[in-house]
């Protein structure tokens, strides 16, 4: 496989390259930790390596050295391979990969048996989740490391269980949306297509002139990494640091995801902007939304879609969907209440002086698109995502057994050690002065 040969060919000069990265200065310090930081979810502290993707304050996100906004042609088999490797693929080597997944695709019977077993109420996250940690049976990764495989030959049955995974979660997850939704038994992937194609057929959403097709394309392509740092990408490595498999690493950090404060959100945020019409009663003006989210923040209530923990510029992934709406939806309804809310809330926010970031996220617009071709089930937004996201979370893992990192391990301290710290820090300034 191209891919697989790609790897093989650069990986040595990755290791070389980290290795001559450390003896630089293996114990320069690179960071200074506060107070501030350990009381707040360790924010901003430079702790992790991932070179698939970076996000900048100012930037939002970039992969491999490419801006967001410059990629959103592209195929999601096209990021992955960027993902991996820093380049993206010629045509035949785009090819191979997607014949790999194409024949990685059968989906085994247990599967639908364990989402089937689940009461319909089940959140379709956890029908998610369930599903991709019983296929952990099939781990390549698990069995060559029982067998003795060497840790610098890992990083290749990673790589299949990674495929295998890519290959099925669209299919499963599109079962899973069939299934709780009542919408009908499940449809047969057309294997001729790509692969996010394939999922928005599975889906089974009318789509006479293909742009619901476009828009899983770019779904998929504008969720599919945010660097290291976020919770479900953390979570996923640090579970994989301790050489569980891909099953056990992935159904892990999509856990993560499923949370309010991270992936869950973008059902939050389209059940806002629903709200805010049915309150209001009609397609409401500028002075009725500026009112009503004045009145939400004067009760200490957020508004969804807008500030972030690590930005703080309008999120590039908000200006694609924006894009894409203005070219296939201008005139639909809850479209044009995200395009008012973004004309409105910025100010608001800023005016406030509370929130770091006043400018809308990812979140602010995907689901108005969703909407607007019948995908009303806002429970399901968040499946969405994490089949866009396991581009991402698989190619960090793949990276990380090619470079043979450790068990994660960071300290922690008790309350009481942090206290007598900081009190014989304060004595010993005293004591200067
Ligand atoms: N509306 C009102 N107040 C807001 C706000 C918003 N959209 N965003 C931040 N604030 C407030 C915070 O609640 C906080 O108030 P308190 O000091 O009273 O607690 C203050 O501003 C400072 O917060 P911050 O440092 O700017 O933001 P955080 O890094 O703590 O949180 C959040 C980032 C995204 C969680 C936050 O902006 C928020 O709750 N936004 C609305 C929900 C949302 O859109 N979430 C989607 C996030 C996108 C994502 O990562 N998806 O995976």
């Amino acid at each position: 496989m191209i891919l697989r040969d790609k790897l093989a060919e650069i990986i040595p000069g990755l290791r070389k390259e980290a290795a001559e990265v450390f003896g630089m200065g293996p114990n320069e310090v690179i960071n200074e930790v506060t107070t501030e930081q350990i009381f707040g979810g360790m924010r901003g502290i430079k702790s992790l390596i991932c070179d698939t993707s970076e996000v900048g304050l100012d930037t939002g996100l970039i992969i491999r050295g490419i801006p967001i906004l410059e990629l959103t042609d592209k195929l999601p088999e096209e990021i992955f391979y960027l993902l991996l490797t820093g380049e993206l693929p010629n045509d035949e080597a785009l090819e191979d990969l997607q014949w790999e997944l194409r024949r990685r695709g059968d989906v085994p019977f247990y599967v639908w048996n364990t989402i089937n077993a689940l009461p319909m109420e089940t959140h379709p996250m956890v029908m998610l989740n369930s599903a991709v940690l019983v296929m952990e049976n099939e781990s390549f990764f698990r069995k060559r490391y029982d067998e003795g495989m060497p840790k610098d030959m890992l990083w290749e049955p990673m790589l299949w269980d990674s495929l295998n995974l890519i290959a099925r979660i669209p299919i499963i997850a599109a079962y899973i949306y069939r299934r709780k939704f009542n919408k009908g038994p499940r449809i047969n992937p057309d294997f001729r297509l790509d692969w996010a194609a394939n999922y928005a057929r599975l889906l089974g959403v009318e789509d006479p002139d293909g742009s619901f097709a476009d828009l899983m394309r770019l779904y998929m392509v504008l969720h599919s990494d945010h660097e290291g740092g976020n919770v479900s990408a953390m979570a996923t490595q640090t579970i994989n640091s301790a050489l569980s498999d891909v099953y056990f690493s992935v159904s892990g950090g999509l856990n993560g995801l499923a949370g309010p404060l991270h992936g869950l959100a973008n059902q939050e945020c389209l059940r806002f902007i629903i709200k805010l019409r049915d309150d209001i009663g009609h397609t409401p003006s500028d002075n009725e939304v500026r009112d009503y989210c004045l009145n939400l923040l004067n009760n200490k209530r957020v508004i969804a879609g807008y500030g972030h923990a690590v930005l703080r510029v309008t999120d590039p992934r908000f200006t694609a969907f924006v894009e894409f709406g203005n070219k296939h939806m201008d005139d639909d309804e809850i479209f044009g209440i995200v395009k008012q809310l973004f004309n409105i809330v910025p100010k608001l926010l800023m005016e406030g002086g509370k929130a770091k970031d006043p400018w809308p996220n990812v979140d602010a617009a995907s689901g108005a698109l969703l909407f607007h071709y019948g995908m009303t089930e806002y429970d399901y937004y968040t499946v969405l995502f994490s089949v866009s996201r396991v581009l991402g979370l698989a190619a960090q893992l793949i990276l990380n057994r090619a470079l043979n990192r450790p068990i994660i391990r960071p300290k922690s301290v008790t309350t009481g050690w942090l206290k007598k710290q900081l009190a014989a820090k304060k004595k010993a300034a005293e004591e200067k002065k």
